[in-house]
């Protein structure tokens, strides 16, 4: 089973060499009786031209574009799109990576469609066919680098540094083809592992082991892309622990990297995970900015800081990262999550390209580049960042069908099309998948299937926690409600919710986060009347009692979101279920049904916990009578 390539049904053979040689395959494979010309221009990299000639086409492009380009032209073929025009693209985003955080001993944190593909009993292991399988689906939308181990780095991941290295070099050498670079995630006290007392940054014998670990592993993987570092983050150890800074670490290991052309790429997930509930100055939000502002500039260039989208930890609904706009002097990428942790867990489905899209289009109004959006930030182009790029936690495993719930797989179709091309939209993104994936099935079903996933985002959200205020989630596994499941542990991720409203005041008055955006973002944070509504809770302690711009009180606006979307989740599948023979592959079919029903009633179980929590609290009683339990 092969997701959106449902349709070729020849595996892709071993052997094949190169994105050239496989650009060629695949073409012949996919649209034998199409005549098309192939063209190498290297200068072009991972760009191509697409060009009808009198029957079949031509592209040129680069070593990896030519298979880009090929990819394009199946794809729109596929589904039905003559080509008439000239087609020029080139992606914006040197690095469009997946993040695996695939464990050695075969689990995945955050998986939700099986165990890893990569690793099993302590060691890399693999399926080769499986490996060729999704080489070809993420070389099909055009995503260039995967990070195959967990960023927590457990033992025995160390030893990829070590005696593993035979088998990264022949992952590296499987992916290869498809156009795809291997990271690593690294583990940043390992030289201590070779009796070095410490790990500290500055320290010469520190340094020296980190040149001499990647001399060994560019040795056996030349193209490595880099190393992937979660430092001082949640337990993991890091330069803070000798007193040094997050650039003291990074530029370490950047300078033991820079003879192979390697990329430090240094999360900024930092932040106290030892909170006390009782502290109201703390704020989680602010630690990335707090930490990270005053290092701007420090970095080398070829380090990258991976910033998640929001300042908490992959939301629902978070603002955008206060350190798009904040850094000026530094080379940035986004961090996604389409492991669906805190949207439903690939047992609900939700779109999240909608949502992707605007933190790409968030304006952070940067001095002297006041248009510039969050995905011009991050590209290699706009700001003339020496690196830059976007990454997503992946949402695949060794599920058969790839990704858990097969709606699923439109999240990481879609990461890969928004990640080449930004200027997409998510609908027609939705569209594509949909009809690659289900080809064969009725226009109807089509249809409904892109109307459920542009819906399912929004749904989740009004059912889930309200008004961006986040979290309410069970501790630990983080599926399902519990409303208070961390208000009173240490992980600084509070709603505050009492009897007088709900909400955490984050501005100047309260822990001052609001400041840490350019203005006027900073103002309209600030003052409650400019506040986006969906965000309100999230920047302030708003009273039930409090009209919305609806007209609503904040308590009935809570009301209404969590039966429509306990609505709308029962609507998905009524809507599924009068699909029923419409839809080409039957077992799909019954497996999206299944998942729905779970949905559907896990959406009835968050919006009773919801509301009877807050019916509770302020005991105002819902206007249009429904039931709310007491
Ligand atoms: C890999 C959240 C997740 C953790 C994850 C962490 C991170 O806290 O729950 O599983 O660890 O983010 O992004 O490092």
């Amino acid at each position: 089973m092969n997701l959106w390539l449902t349709r070729l049904k020849d595996p892709v053979p071993a052997g094949l060499k190169s994105p050239a040689e496989l650009a060629g395959f695949e073409l012949s494979h996919a649209l034998p009786d199409t005549q098309v010309i192939l063209r190498e221009q290297p200068a072009l990299n991972e760009g191509y031209r697409i060009e009808p000639l009198p029957g079949g086409f031509r592209i040129t492009g680069g070593h990896t574009g030519l298979l880009y380009g090929a990819w394009r032209l199946i794809m729109d073929r596929l589904c039905g799109e003559a080509s008439a025009a000239v087609i020029d693209s080139a992606p914006k985003y040197a690095m469009r990576m997946i993040d695996c955080w695939d464990n050695p001993d075969g689990t995945v944190e955050r998986g939700y469609a099986g165990r890893s593909l990569f690793f099993r009993s302590g060691k890399l292991s693999w399926d080769p066919g499986r490996i060729r399988e999704l080489g070809r689906l993420l070389a099909s939308v055009g995503l260039n680098v995967l990070c195959v181990n967990n960023v927590n780095v457990h033992y025995p991941a160390q030893l990829l540094l070590e005696d593993d290295l035979p088998s990264l070099a022949a992952l590296a050498e499987a992916f290869r083809p498809f156009g795809i670079r291997l990271m690593l995630s690294v583990d940043f006290s390992q030289p201590m592992r070779s009796g070095i007392p410490t790990a500290d940054p500055l320290d010469p014998a520190v340094r020296e082991w980190w040149k001499s670990a990647a001399a060994r592993v560019w040795s056996v993987v030349p193209d490595l892309a880099g190393f992937l570092v979660k430092a001082d983050s949640e337990g993991a150890p890091g330069p803070f622990a000798y007193g040094r800074t997050h650039a003291d670490g990074a530029n370490m290991l950047a300078e033991a990297l820079r003879p192979f052309g390697g990329t430090v790429v240094w999360r900024c997930f930092v932040y106290n995970c030892r909170q006390d509930w009782r502290d109201y100055k703390t704020d989680r939000a602010r630690a990335a900015y707090d930490h990270f502002m005053p290092s701007d500039g420090d970095f080398h260039d070829n380090v990258i800081l991976q910033i998640k989208n929001g300042p908490q930890d992959f939301q629902v609904r978070e603002p955008v990262h206060p350190l798009f706009g904040g850094l000026m002097k530094t080379n940035q990428m986004l961090e996604v999550q389409i492991a669906q942790e805190y949207t439903g867990q690939q047992k609900h489905v939700c779109y999240l390209m909608p949502m992707f899209k605007q933190i790409l289009d968030f304006k952070t109004y940067m001095p002297g580049h006041e248009d510039a959006t969050v995905a011009d930030i991050i590209s290699t182009r706009t700001l003339k960042n020496a690196n830059g790029g976007i990454a997503a936690v992946a949402n695949t495993g060794n599920d058969e069908n790839w990704t858990g719930h097969d709606l699923a797989a439109a999240n990481l179709f879609g990461f890969g099309r928004l990640a080449f091309d930004t200027t997409l939209d998510s609908e027609s993104i939705a569209r594509e998948w949909a009809e690659l994936t289900f080809a064969g099935s009725t226009k109807t079903a089509i249809d409904a299937i892109v109307d459920i996933l542009m819906r399912s985002w929004s749904a989740y959200e009004k059912y889930t926690s309200p008004l961006g205020i986040g979290w309410m989630v069970n501790p630990n596994h983080h599926y399902g409600p519990n409303v208070e499941g961390y208000e009173f542990d240490r992980w600084g991720t509070y709603h505050r919710a009492n009897w007088r409203g709900i909400g955490v005041d984050r501005t100047t008055k309260g822990t001052g986060y609001t400041m840490q955006y350019r203005e006027p973002n900073a103002s309209m944070y600030e003052h409650v009347e400019t506040c986006p509504e969906e965000l309100l809770l999230f920047f302030h302690f708003i009273p039930y009692d409090y009209r919305l711009k609806t007209g609503k009180t904040l308590i009935q606006h809570i009301y209404d979101t969590h039966f429509e979307g306990a609505q709308d989740a029962a609507d998905f599948l009524d809507t599924w279920k009068k699909l029923d023979g419409q839809i080409s592959d039957k077992e799909a079919y019954a497996r999206v049904l299944k998942r729905l029903e779970i949905q559907a009633d896990s959406a009835i179980e968050w919006r009773d916990r919801i509301n009877t929590y807050f019916y509770r609290h302020c005991g105002t009683e819902d206007e249009h009578g429904r039931k709310i339990y007491e």
